[in-house]
């Protein structure tokens, strides 16, 4: 594996804000030079909290940049064009000029997991900036009734995901099995950069239903009457409900209501337990209606909720930090179970450790104190970027780095795990 020079906790701090300055197009962050030349919705999330404590001008610009994309739905786009930058599948594929409720700025038409309830008030804690919220609160709100009115497609207060790109973990083997379910025509060399990234991956099949969703006109009720790939994702959700928890805080600061918010997370912790538990959270294909049996970093999501009900976090505990997970591998924390056949320490989503997973586990041992969980999760993770960097992801057995360099949530969430 590459070899750094030591660095201490000034260094590597100095480090992190140098990447995200460079990263910083003038407008938003992108997630790494080159292969990402735009701005991801989750990535920003991610990038406000790490920012939350250093630059909090920044960012507040990272999280105003981010909204400038939203659609007149609600939505907020997974991601938002600002340069003229190639990237595939760009503009031309989402098309989000032609469609009456998107921006003027171009977007794409897929929604992410809804982080920023929770990162705004990650900045509110850190700056008490009662007027930001002021401002921001309504659109995340919006974001929120989005999801309710048109992604609870299972009909229990759940929200689907409708592409993996929705997930943020693309390649997770929790989506293999709904995958197969897709058509998947060749296309072409329009594909071939993903594939490059990707190998062997179901590059044709997400931009078959990427595409097949635009031509339906972005429409909720294609979403819910045919759209093949529906899903229940217990990350997506357990994000949702953390960030429902935080705009239920927050309410009171924008003269709001807490009560919806707080309602509708105790309607996904309960959609959570009676729908997606069976000894660990598992995905659920609302197409079969049938849990997708593979045990992921995504499982780990619904720790996020301070009010799981004990026997199920203790149960989801004992599953992270035994040899499935954490207990094997060295370095937290696999993207999926080790001893799955679909493990493969190499492929992004299937197996590498990432840095952003690993700080909502912290959160999540955070908000249950279960403080010797969280200081194996920081110093693991510190451990990894300090040997190979801010990469994209690492090899949860020897630490060594994957994917690109300097990349900005790495970056961004050392910073906070340093504090
Ligand atoms: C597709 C930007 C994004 C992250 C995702 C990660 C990867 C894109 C890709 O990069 O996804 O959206 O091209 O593979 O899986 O989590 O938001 O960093």
């Amino acid at each position: 594996m590459e070899a750094r020079p030591a660095v201490d906790d000034a260094a590597l701090g100095r480090e992190a804000l140098a990447v995200l300055e460079a990263n910083w197009t003038g407008t938003g962050t992108v997630p790494a030079p080159g292969l990402y030349p735009h701005q991801w919705s989750w990535d920003s999330a991610f990038i406000v909290i790490g920012l939350a404590r250093h630059r909090p001008d920044r960012a507040r610009d990272e999280l105003l940049s981010l909204l400038r994309g939203q659609w007149a739905t609600g939505m907020v786009p997974h991601i938002v064009f600002h340069t003229r930058e190639a990237y595939f599948p760009g503009p031309s594929v989402w098309r989000s000029q032609e469609h009456d409720a998107a921006p003027g700025v171009l977007t794409s038409g897929l929604t992410a997991p809804p982080l920023h309830g929770l990162a705004l008030w990650w900045l509110y804690r850190h700056t008490g900036d009662a007027a930001f919220v002021r401002a921001t609160y309504p659109a995340l709100a919006a974001q929120h009734d989005y999801l309710a009115a048109t992604r609870d497609i299972g009909g229990a207060g759940l929200a689907a995901i409708v592409h993996p790109w929705e997930s943020g973990m693309d390649d997770s083997p929790a989506w293999d099995e709904p995958l197969t379910a897709v058509p998947a025509p060749r296309y072409g060399n329009r594909a071939v950069e993903m594939e490059e990234r990707h190998p062997g991956g179901d590059h044709d099949r997400y931009v078959w239903l990427a595409m097949r969703y635009r031509d339906a006109g972005y429409s909720p009720e294609y979403l819910r009457d045919e759209h093949p790939f529906a899903v229940e994702d217990p990350m997506f959700n357990g994000i949702w409900l953390a960030s429902c928890q935080a705009m239920a805080e927050l309410a009171p600061l924008a003269g709001a209501d807490p009560a919806p918010h707080a309602e509708r997370a105790e309607r996904i912790r309960q959609g959570l337990l009676d729908r997606l538990w069976d000894g660990c959270f598992y995905a659920r294909d609302l197409r079969t209606d049938r849990l997708i049996k593979v045990c992921t970093v995504g499982s780990f999501g619904p720790l996020l909720d301070p009010e799981l009900p004990a026997g199920h976090l203790q149960a989801a505990v004992e599953t992270l930090e035994s040899a499935r997970f954490m207990g094997a591998s060295g370095y937290p924390v696999p993207s999926c179970e080790i001893r799955a056949a679909q493990f493969d320490r190499t492929r992004y989503w299937r197996g590498p450790s990432w840095v952003n997973t690993n700080w909502l586990l912290r959160r999540a041992a955070a908000v249950h104190s279960l403080d010797h969980l969280g200081r194996q999760l920081a110093n693991g993770t510190l451990r990894l970027v300090r040997q190979a960097g801010f990469r994209e992801c690492f090899d949860p057995f020897d630490g060594s780095g994957r994917g690109c360099r300097d990349f900005s949530w790495s970056a961004a969430l050392t910073l906070d795990l340093l504090a």
